[in-house]
């Protein structure tokens, strides 16, 4: 190790960095996320982070400055892995430890790591991509990054505002060496709509689906981004957008995106409330994407992350039936998995499903195992990953001769349908672009697509306690181990209601615990969810007022 180099981190650190908190900090579900202003010294250091990950896989790593479901004052920062993954959860440890150190120990622990992982020469600049979303205080930490990669001898280079997907993606470009598209915007958009073009063809309306979306920006970076997506589509697909304001405005994700949306399960403000209109928001940072409308009588229909996975998994099974080729598909989901959604795909797609804690980098991981694996959280963060395998087996049988036209029609469609996929992470803008195709192909409207199986009425709600460190789960969070006695509690409320269900596990991205519930009606569910969250607040060191039976 260069002693020059540890120097300028140092005097890097100490000069513009400085940690002068005693905040201890932990990279969770989607790396750090606080408050805006705790976050320069974080963001410094993982700008070094990432230059010795990039060293160590030698290779070309993300930054991410994005706080997306998150009230506009937060932030936060995600390091982004080769392939275009999140960070592998080794490193996670690390991360936590280099930004947590005093400014005069950061050496120390640069040193550490370099001996850890071997990292030989530290002269190699690999380059880190920065990106940032549409916050007032992104722009100075993506400067912060930009700092700390420098300092440690690296390469930044700022994409500026783009998607937290998009970010994945140029990554992921990069270090396949263009094989997966080219690492920009330009050709990002050139892949996935040439792709959705070719599926759509001539005819742009199919049946009972009419190619006009209305779409919620979340007045974030998807909002921005979709007027690119416009230009490219022409009128292949029609998008209506709303809820565009301009950065700064206090209104990201406020009371629109695809989060409110979930989570309150109510329409959002700013787009227009007609009857029976197929809408879709995305949140932030455009990593998620529901749909929903809202039909004669004003209630909401909400399609969220379980349908657009069992749409997805449906679509892709009937089209590997026609291909004749035999690949396995499997979905993944989380514990928020209405379990409606779970039968469904089981019993009658006849798809297997895992169940793996909340957080993509799980849900990715595991939708690995699989040659086609459709993972998505239930609040519309999710994508559908081809293994090496199942790509070489579509492009071998469409070149050979013992496939039918018809087969190789449909495999020729499935590679497509591969390029509209932005495989590197859960993308709102790709995975609309899929649901449209989908939708299209079936020649449904929304309402079809609502008729493939009923949701259990279901309910998440928030509560704060003093210390959400104390809640531990199990069973990919289906279970509490810890505070002790709360799930026997919660088990003992579930018992009551027919169908009922409920879970209770710490955020790893805001400071609160979520309830989750889930019953037969919905009286019963409002009951269950406010009965667990009082439990919660009582044997959980609760604070503030008590939630309300
Ligand atoms: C992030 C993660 C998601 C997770 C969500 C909520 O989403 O990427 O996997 O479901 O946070 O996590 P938690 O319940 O632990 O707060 P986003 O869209 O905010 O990046």
């Amino acid at each position: 190790m260069v002693n020059n180099q540890l120097r300028t981190i140092y005097a890097f650190a100490r000069e513009m960095y400085p940690r002068n908190t005693k905040t201890q900090i932990q990279y969770g579900t989607a790396g750090f996320r606080t408050k805006a202003t705790m976050l320069d010294y974080v963001v410094y250091r993982m700008g070094l982070l990432a230059v010795l990950r990039g060293r160590y896989k030698k290779a070309c790593i993300g930054v991410m400055i994005t706080a997306s479901h998150n009230p506009e004052p937060d932030n936060g920062v995600k390091l982004v892995d080769p392939m275009g993954e999140m960070l592998e959860q080794s490193w996670e440890e690390w991360a936590t430890k280099i930004a947590n150190v005093p400014d005069d120990q950061l050496e120390s622990v640069v040193s550490e790591i370099v001996k850890e992982f071997k990292i030989d020469n530290m002269n190699e600049r690999f380059e880190v991509y920065i990106g940032k979303d549409t916050r007032p205080s992104s722009p100075s930490l993506a400067e912060a990054a930009a700092h700390g990669v420098r300092a440690i001898g690296g390469k930044p280079m700022d994409f500026g505002i783009v998607t937290t997907p998009q970010l994945h993606y140029f990554v992921r470009c990069r270090n396949s060496r263009n094989e997966y598209g080219q690492p920009n915007e330009v050709g990002y958009y050139t892949k996935l709509c040439t792709a959705f073009k070719k599926l759509r063809g001539d005819g742009y309306s199919n049946g009972k689906y009419e190619n006009t979306i209305v779409y919620d920006g979340a007045n974030g970076v998807g909002a921005k981004k979709v007027k690119f997506l416009k230009e490219v589509l022409g009128d292949a697909l029609k998008i209506e957008m709303y809820n565009d304001e301009i950065i700064g405005s206090g209104k990201l994700n406020h009371l629109c995106g695809a989060d409110f949306v979930k989570s309150q399960q109510k329409f959002p403000t700013g787009v227009p409330n007609k009857p029976n209109v197929r809408c879709c928001s995305v949140d932030g940072d455009a990593d998620r994407l529901v749909y929903y409308y809202k039909d004669d009588k004003d209630v909401l229909h909400l399609m969220d992350g379980d349908r657009l996975a069992t749409l997805i998994a449906s679509y892709i099974k009937e089209i590997l039936q026609e291909t004749g080729i035999d690949l396995n598909l499997g979905l993944v989901q989380t514990a928020y998995a209405n379990g409606a959604s779970t039968e469904y795909i089981t019993k009658q797609l006849k798809v297997p499903v895992s169940c793996v804690p909340t957080g993509v980098k799980h849900l990715h991981h595991k939708a690995l195992d699989y040659d086609i694996g459709v993972y998505f959280e239930a609040n519309g963060h999710g994508t559908v990953v081809f293994s090496k395998n199942a790509k070489q087996s579509l492009k071998n049988e469409a070149q050979s001769n013992r496939k039918s036209a018809e087969e190789k029609r449909a495999i020729a469609k499935l590679l497509d349908l591969i390029d509209v996929v932005n495989e590197a992470v859960g993308d709102a803008i790709s995975d609309m672009l899929l649901v449209e195709t989908i939708l299209h192909a079936k020649g449904w409207d929304i309402q079809e697509w609502e008729k493939t199986y009923e949701d259990l009425p279901n309910k998440l709600l928030k509560v704060v306690v003093e210390d959400r460190n104390i809640f531990a789960t199990t069973d990919a969070e289906r279970r509490l181990v810890a505070p002790e006695g709360l799930q026997e509690q919660i088990d003992a409320l579930t018992s009551k209601y027919p169908k009922g269900r409920s879970f209770v596990r710490p955020s790893g991205t805001e400071d609160v615990v979520r309830v989750y519930a889930e019953a037969a009606s919905a009286a019963d569910v409002e009951r269950l969810g406010a009965e667990v969250a009082l439990k919660v607040f009582q044997l959980g060191g609760g604070v503030g007022t008590p939630p309300e039976l």
